[in-house]
């Protein structure tokens, strides 16, 4: 009974003290205000995309100019990260995982993609788990030398 009374008073007084502070200076303070969350949204939106892009790696079929070649030749990532394989020029490629070159214990035939990439942009996702490193080639250019490493850590 004794506490309620005295936290009444307190309570009361606090919304003619906002009141008070807005009256004045209205327009700048939600100005402020506004700013402060647009900045805080950018800086977050920022900081995802940049997580992102630190859990994921992206390997081209292709290079820009239409060689015969997965870019980069040689990918490092961690274990459990997304690894993405695009297409990108001089298509039909494939995803084709050597049996002899990856960590033991590990299925080639299952991380491969052997259909064929026809279509710009088509996108293979994989994640290898066990560190080790893990060579590929591009079966319609393997004898062009289409070939590339990933390296899991
Ligand atoms: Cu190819």
């Amino acid at each position: 009974m004794m506490m309620s009374a005295t936290v009444m008073p307190t309570m009361s007084v606090r919304p003619v003290r906002r009141a008070a502070v807005r009256s004045t200076p209205v327009a700048k303070a939600d100005g402020v205000a506004k700013g402060l969350s647009l900045g805080m949204m950018a800086g977050l939106a920022s900081f995802t995309l940049s997580m992102a892009d630190a859990n994921a790696a992206t390997i081209k079929m292709g290079d820009d100019s239409g060689g015969l070649a997965f870019v980069p030749a040689v990918t490092n990532a961690k274990a459990g990260e997304d690894i993405s394989f695009v297409n990108n020029k001089a298509f039909p490629h494939n995803v084709v995982f050597d049996g002899d070159n990856v960590p033991g214990g590990v299925d080639a035939d299952a991380i491969s993609h052997e259909a064929l990439f026809n279509g710009p942009g088509e996108t293979y996702t994989l994640k290898l788990s066990k560190p080790g490193t893990y060579e590929f080639y591009c079966a319609p250019h393997q004898g062009a030398g289409m070939q590339g490493k990933i390296v899991i850590s």
